[in-house]
This record gives structure tokens, sequence and C-alpha cells, in this order.
């Protein structure tokens, strides 16, 4: 049995992390959001195929959910004594991971070819795949004016009160080459939501065309990880953007915003009073992943979910 997990950065991460100690590793494909990448120093950095290549590597720094473990900053200081731009913090070795991508990028390889080659040179079995090759850029509208996703959520903090969200490039991005074939593909079981925020890290990946068609089209359930509990975002900034959007935070939100793409819910527990009100199968339990088990629990019971849906 096959599964495709939808993912942003950090949270989705860690439910990656889970399905592949609960599944054969390489039963596994996520498809990463690539909204957050931009262009920076000359490179082409993807925080969100970074933090999941990172984590399922066993090399993410646990604290800050991004960049390595253990990483120094020699290269930031340096560039600071130059009066270059140090906002968007940069380790000496996830830099590596930069340029190395951004030298295979203009020998003419796809972003697919060198996120599966970089997964493979660090150990990872499961396959990653971006949203898609062509270039998606998250702009974010605010009070202030449009807002490069990066500036919006490292520069300015997620200060700006947000009125909206574009995706720069996504009406004439493709899907990845091999999506359609695992869509196809008889023993793909499960599509999963990840706890990730829906709207900057899942709406850009369904924003390519005929993505989200496709993902309803499958056979296989699509299943959603609820990333509210208790009206809070498990992490960053998902409620402050729901309440500046004019929604309530809450699980039932996240499920209306996903439609008719949904078939099922995983809610936490504190918002068990939801799961009558969703309107669609819904499976209770703890979402909250502090340990790995935790990770491992929620990844078995997205599966269980997704194995009573027809
Ligand atoms: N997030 C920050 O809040 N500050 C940073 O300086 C920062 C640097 C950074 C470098 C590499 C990388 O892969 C991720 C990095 N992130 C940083 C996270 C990044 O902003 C992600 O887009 C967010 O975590 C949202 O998913
Ligand atoms: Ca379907």
């Amino acid at each position: 049995e096959r599964v495709l997990a939808l993912c942003g950065g950090i949270g989705g991460a860690k439910l990656a992390l889970g399905l592949t100690r609960v599944l054969e590793p390489d039963r596994l494909t996520v498809l990463v959001n690539t909204g957050d990448d931009f262009e920076h120093l000359g490179l082409t950095i993807c925080p969100d195929i970074d933090t999941v290549t990172y984590t399922l590597a066993g090399l993410s720094d646990r604290k800050r959910g991004w960049g390595l473990a253990g990483e120094s900053w020699g290269f930031l200081e340096a560039l600071g004594r130059l009066g270059g731009e140090t906002w968007f913090m940069l380790g000496d070795r996830d830099l590596a991971t930069h340029v190395h991508r951004t030298q295979r990028l203009r020998e003419g390889s796809t972003l697919s070819e060198v996120t599966a080659e970089i997964a493979r040179s660090l150990g990872i079995r499961a396959r990653l795949m971006p949203a898609s090759d062509d270039p998606v850029r998250t702009i974010v509208q605010t009070e202030e004016g449009p807002l490069p996703f990066q500036t919006y959520f490292v520069a300015r903090r997620c200060a700006p009160v947000l009125t909206g969200l574009t995706f720069a490039g996504a009406q004439t991005a493709r899907m990845p080459a091999d999506l359609p074939g695992l869509l196809a593909d008889e023993d793909l079981a499960t599509i999963l939501i990840c706890p990730s925020n829906p709207y900057l890290s899942i709406d850009p990946i369904l924003a390519i065309p005929g993505l989200r068609a496709a993902l309803r089209r499958a056979a296989a359930p699509v299943v959603a990880v609820s990333p509210v509990v208790a009206g809070k975002a498990v992490k960053g900034p998902t409620a402050k953007i729901m309440a500046e959007l004019g929604l309530p935070v809450s699980t039932q939100a996240v499920a209306a915003h996903y439609g008719d793409l949904l078939d099922g819910m995983v809610l936490d527990a504190a918002d068990a009073a939801e799961a009558p009100r969703l309107g669609l199968p819904s499976l209770v339990t703890n979402t909250v992943m502090t340990s790995l088990s935790d990770r491992e629990d929620l990844a078995r019971a997205a599966l269980d979910l997704a194995a009573t849906l027809p």
C-alpha cells in the first residue's frame, strides 16, 4: 500500500516522519509546498523541501524546526561584516544545500530531480516530490501591500494584517510528471493532508491547475489532520491568519476550507465536540506531536481512518 502526503514545513514534516516509521518508507511519497521558495543571495532556497528533507534524514534542528542541528553561522557573520543581507539565517552547513541545488538547477536539472538526489544522498527512502518543477511563489496581500512570503514570514514576523494570498506562477505551473501515475496506482491507499497551514502551505499546492481535481478523482480517500487544536494553531501563524480572514479558528473552518476535497478528518480530543458538525467521517485522537511516538501514533490514526473510508 502506498501513501501520498501533502505538506508544508515543520508541522507537516513531523507527521511525514511518523509515516516513514509506521510504513515501509519507500511506500511514502511526500508532495511538498514550494510557495515558500525564493531567490536570495543568488540562490534558490526551498525551505519546506529542506525542512522535510532534514527531518526525514534525522538531521533537523529539533528546537527551531528548520535548518540543520549543530549548525554554525560563520558565513552569516562574515556576510554581515560586508553589509550583506542577514535577515534570513543561512547556516554554514545548510548553505551547502542551497548552493548545490542552485548549481544543479543551472545545469538544467528539474527541482524534482535535485530534490530526489539530495534526499537519496542523505539516506531518505521516502520519495520527496516538489508540488511543481515550475516556480510558484506565495505573495501575501497585506494592509501594507503585497509582500513576498519570506519577507512577510521572517523579516516582518507575520505582523502585517493579511488580507489575502496569491500564488505567482501557479496558473502556468504544471504538476510533477510522476504525480498522475501515483494517483492512478491501485496500490495508492491514502492521500493525507498533513497538519500544515491550509492557507500558506497546502493552498499553494492545490493552486496548481488540475492538481486538486486529480486528488479528488483518485480512488484513494483524502484525509486531513487538523492543524487547529482548541482554537489555537499548534505552531505558526495559522490562527492569526484565520482570524484576519474573518474565519473562526476551528477544525470545522479548516474542513470547510478544504470542502469537497476531503473524505475524512482527524481532529484533536480537545475538539471532540466539533466532530459531529464536520459533516464527514472523523477520528478523534491526540494530534499534538511532542514525542516520536506521538508522530507514529498520529500517522497510524490517520491511516486507520482512511482504511475505513470507501
Ligand atoms: N525561519 C525563520 O523564522 N527565520 C529564519 O531566518 C529562517 C531561515 C531559514 C533558512 C533555511 C530554511 O530552510 C528555513 C528557514 N526558515 C527561517 C524557515 C522558513 O522561513 C519557512 O518558510 C517557515 O518555516 C515556514 O514553513
Ligand atoms: Ca477521491
